[in-house]
């Protein structure tokens, strides 16, 4: 019998509130494990906090937003239908368009039915005696349900910087990742953008094209590679349809969701004039392919190095001003182990007599004043101040709901000295819940559409296997976390990654305990694991009736 028919009394849910599974989040994971759970006969619920559907392309409306993995790529592989009737325009699709892309999901598999828009999870307490999640959310409804799926988002929750004085600008003042949905008119403005990571390398060309003056304050200069972006070759897009299966299947096996082809050489094999050649090809290519230049960019600090001196002599090149072009060029962090950027005319931007590079490493933010923002050497005026300062990644959207398990013991708690967990899905001590690219997982080191789709599978497959065998509990045991756990560190301390102050690492929010999150083992081995621990009936994870 579904759950939702046997309606029993005592958990404060009203009646028609007891469902299969709630789902929290409505973007690319949401709407796609809403799709699969309906698949399975489940009831379902989706409680998305924003108006629309679409999660990051919902919230992140700046001007110059888009992907930065190709957008035949960045789509769905579930139905084969959907990627022959869909087109993409562009190399790197805009924000405008994969939005356009996943509103046609919801449509085309009429997921918006059990999607509730505008609302708010605020709490979800596991209730011992029945095996079930009561959940609480901001409009005061309560619902019941066997299952509870996090699709959360690992860059859902901006990160607000505590500067002095920031509550009393007086110009409007715009995140990057909650952008106005009527656009902002820049012209004629003196604007400052405070932040130089993936976003801010998107909004300020385009910024700069519209505004009076452009004020950028960089406290850690970022390495980018160009995008190259054009309109998508219709010759490439007909290959890539009519050979999708067989592409994706490779591109499941990779490491970073993404078939690349990569020099298995050493950067230090090769002769520097070699070397410099096989840069410059990828350079030329554009994207996030340049990491894939040689074998050992991402393992050797020494082959990194050589990437990264690369990178910085296209700074010089293109930078006309010395001073502004070395204030540009990263140093102390090894190349990759902060989010590569990827752009559109970056450097060539400060180029332009109405952009100005603020070195606030130099010289650091004292406060934002009612009428711009001052460092310790000077004062700058703005008219607008537009914040591109990242996000509480990874585990800042679970975080901030109020997640008891077992016991009552609330995730935070658990989770205070670094997030825990089984393989990035589940969580010890909170049976019947699932974290979609939680910590632990590849997530946010590869395509997340990838990730996204083993997750939902794996986690509709195990809901069929306990439903099959009249199961109602599951629960990830300490053992098995600590094991993963140590896996995960054991790899992470093998790679470059823990040498960045990055927000991989949690370094950008104060407090936060330094670990390195995602799980850097890469997508195919990830998903081996994955299915061996399945076909060994759900090992490491303890499954009984349920109450
Ligand atoms: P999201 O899209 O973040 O959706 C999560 C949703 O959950 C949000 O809508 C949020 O409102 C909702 N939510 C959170 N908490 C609650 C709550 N308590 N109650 C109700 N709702 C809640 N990845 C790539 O692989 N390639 C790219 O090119 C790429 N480009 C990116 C560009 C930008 C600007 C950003 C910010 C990220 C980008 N990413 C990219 C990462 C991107 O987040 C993922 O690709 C993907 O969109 C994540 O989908 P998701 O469904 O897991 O999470
Ligand atoms: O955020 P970030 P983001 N004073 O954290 C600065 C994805 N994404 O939104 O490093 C001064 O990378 C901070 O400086 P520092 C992608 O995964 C993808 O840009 O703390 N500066 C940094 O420069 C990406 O990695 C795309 O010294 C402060 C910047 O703000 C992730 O989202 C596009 C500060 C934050 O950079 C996050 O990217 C956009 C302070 N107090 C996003 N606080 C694509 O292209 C912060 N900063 C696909």
């Amino acid at each position: 019998m579904s759950d939702v028919q046997s309606n029993r009394a005592g958990d404060g849910a009203a009646p028609g509130s007891r469902l299969d599974a709630v789902v929290v989040g409505a973007g690319f994971a949401g709407l796609y494990m809403l799709h699969r759970l309906r698949q399975l006969g489940l009831s379902v619920r989706v409680y998305e906090a924003g108006s629309g559907v679409g999660g990051t392309w919902f919230w992140n409306r700046y001007p110059g937003a888009r992907c930065d993995i190709p957008s035949m790529d960045y789509s769905y592989s579930f139905s084969p239908e959907l990627e022959q009737e869909w087109t993409w325009t562009e190399r790197y699709a805009t924000q405008p368009e994969i939005l356009r892309y996943l509103e046609h999901v919801a449509d085309r598999f009429e997921l918006r039915r059990d999607i509730q828009l505008g609302t708010r999870v605020t709490a979800a307490v596991f209730d011992e005696a029945t095996d079930r999640w009561a959940i609480r959310a901001d409009d005061g409804a309560r619902v019941s349900a066997r299952f509870l799926i996090m699709a959360t988002g690992c860059l859902s929750v901006a990160k607000t910087p505590d500067f002095k004085g920031l509550e009393t600008f007086q110009g409007p003042l715009y995140f990057t990742s909650r952008w106005p949905h009527e656009g902002v008119d820049f012209t004629g403005q003196r604007v400052g953008v405070l932040g130089t990571g993936s976003s801010g390398v998107q909004v300020i060309p385009v910024l700069a094209e519209q505004a009076a003056h452009l004020a950028v304050f960089q406290r850690t200069p970022c390495f980018s590679v160009p995008a190259r972006n054009a309109p998508l070759d219709p010759a490439h897009a007909s290959w890539m349809k009519a050979n999708y299966p067989e592409y994706r299947r490779r591109a499941r096996e990779t490491r970073a969701g993404v078939v690349m082809e990569g020099d298995p050489r050493s950067a230090l094999e090769v002769s520097p004039e070699e070397r410099e050649r096989e840069y410059r090809a990828r350079w030329e290519q554009g994207g996030t392919g340049f990491l894939a230049t040689f074998s050992d960019v991402m393992r050797s600090p020494e082959a990194n190095e050589t990437a990264a001196e690369f990178v910085r002599s296209q700074i010089r090149a293109t930078v006309r001003d010395p001073a502004v072009a070395e204030a540009l060029s990263p140093r102390g962090y090894p190349l990759g182990t902060r989010r590569l950027c990827v752009d559109t005319r970056y450097y060539e931007t400060y180029n332009r007599d109405n952009v100005t590079l603020v070195d606030v490493k130099a010289s650091p933010i004292e406060e934002i004043t009612p009428r711009g923002l001052r460092t310790r050497s000077a004062e700058y005026a703005l008219d607008s101040l537009v914040l591109a300062t990242g996000f509480d990644a990874m585990t800042g959207a679970l975080t901030r709901i109020d997640i008891r398990g077992r016991g009552g013991a609330p995730l935070k708690q658990k989770w205070a000295g670094g997030p825990r967990t089984y393989l990035g899905i589940a969580v010890a001590g909170f049976p019947n819940l699932f974290t979609i690219t939680g910590p632990g997982s590849p997530s946010v080191f590869s395509n997340a559409i990838v990730s996204i789709e083993q997750h939902v599978a794996w986690i509709a497959d195990c809901i069929a296997y306990l439903r099959a065998r009249g199961l109602g509990r599951i629960e990830a045991t300490a053992e098995a976390e600590d094991r993963w756990g140590a896996h995960v560190k054991e790899v992470a301390d093998g790679t470059l990654y823990p040498r960045a102050s990055s927000w991989y690492i949690g370094a950008n929010i104060p407090g936060k305990p330094r670990v390195l999150m995602p799980y850097a083992g890469g997508v195919g081995v990830y998903r081996k694991t994955c299915e061996a621990v399945a076909a060994r009936g759900y090992e490491g994870f303890s499954l009984s009736r349920g109450g």
